[in-house]
């Protein structure tokens, strides 16, 4: 495979669903690659169904251990009340859904929700994949990863109101009325939260930018698009398995060893989303196990910044 088949694949699989997680196998088949952050997800496996209420029965009648997930309601106990939580969300028909968000805080956003505003453009991918559009009322512009710059790609949000960019108008939020707000980092919209005390909206944050098939998941159980959601991940586990199989029969030393040079100067590295779509199209991220504020100007050839060879 050459180099430039390998970048090829590594936009193809950003394209596909711009994230990492990208191996991840949701449903009952599988193998298991990451846990749906959602409460009431009790065996803490990549879905919330019937074997929740068995886990925690088990719990209950001492079979099991607790888990972090298993309090569905957040009430601070494990009891029959997590089952009928459970039951609710299985059926839909829950008030609220408390979940771990990009913080890895325990947040809550209410249920279901009809009106949605969504910014930063992994979100806007979810968003589409789930069939979700006709419930955005409202969408990021003029930033570098806002919605409304990517007019071809995602052309079906590009005649929605704008909220601005990466600040976020709360005036005009509140005008949209929505039932939540989707967003991205801390570095999306940052203090929106403050600014809209009061107003009934929730804010979202995910890491759609780098735990891509997880997020999808907490999305789908928000917005109760579980049909969709399993009809895109058999899809692009189809194209994944093929990749996959084809990289592991190229050697390790004859991999494409790759540096991104991303804008403001700065590469990518492990958990970036990048990082794991070059890696999964079999190439070698250069910069994968680097930390810290990464710059790829100047310092650059130092080997104190990137590891030699
Ligand atoms: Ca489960
Ligand atoms: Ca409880």
């Amino acid at each position: 495979m050459t180099k430039q088949t390998n970048i090829a694949l590594a936009l193809m699989l950003t394209a596909i669903y711009g994230t990492a997680c990208i191996s991840a196998a949701a449903g009952d088949q599988g193998e298991k690659s990451f846990i749906l952050d959602i409460f009431g997800n009790a065996n803490m496996d990549e879905l919330i169904n019937a074997k929740d209420i068995t886990y925690v029965e088990g719990i209950l009648n001492g079979a099991n251990k607790q888990t972090d997930l298993a309090d569905a309601n957040q009430d601070g106990k494990i009891d029959q009340a997590d089952i009928d939580w459970i039951k609710q969300i299985i059926g839909e028909s829950e008030s609220e859904i408390y979940y771990i968000n990009c913080f890895g805080n325990a947040s809550k956003v209410k249920h279901p929700l009809r009106k949605i505003i969504i910014a930063y453009v992994n979100t806007a991918e979810v968003i589409r994949v789930l069939g979700a559009e006709d419930r955005v009322v409202g969408v990021d512009s003029g930033g570098k990863n806002s919605l409304q710059s990517y007019p071809r790609y995602l052309s079906n949000f590009m005649i929605l109101p704008s909220i601005g960019t990466n600040d976020c108008d709360a005036e005009k939020i509140l005008e949209l009325k929505p039932d939540a707000l989707f967003l991205g980092s801390e570095g999306n919209c940052p203090d929106i939260e403050q600014k809209l005390i009061g107003a009934n909206i929730d804010v979202v944050r995910l890491k759609t930018w780098s735990e891509g098939v997880q997020s999808l998941m907490m999305v789908t159980y928000m917005l109760d698009e579980v049909d969709n959601a399993e009809k895109y991940l058999e899809w692009q586990n189809g194209y994944l398995n093929m990749v996959k199989e084809r990289v592991s029969s190229i050697p390790i030393n004859e991999r494409p060893r790759v540096f991104v040079d991303r804008w403001g100067n700065t590469t990518v590295t492990r958990g970036s989303g990048y990082s794991e779509a070059i890696e999964t199209a079999g190439g070698i991220n250069i910069a994968a196990n680097l930390t810290g504020s990464l710059r790829s100007d100047g310092s650059i050839t130092s080997q104190n910044t990137l590891p030699p060879g």
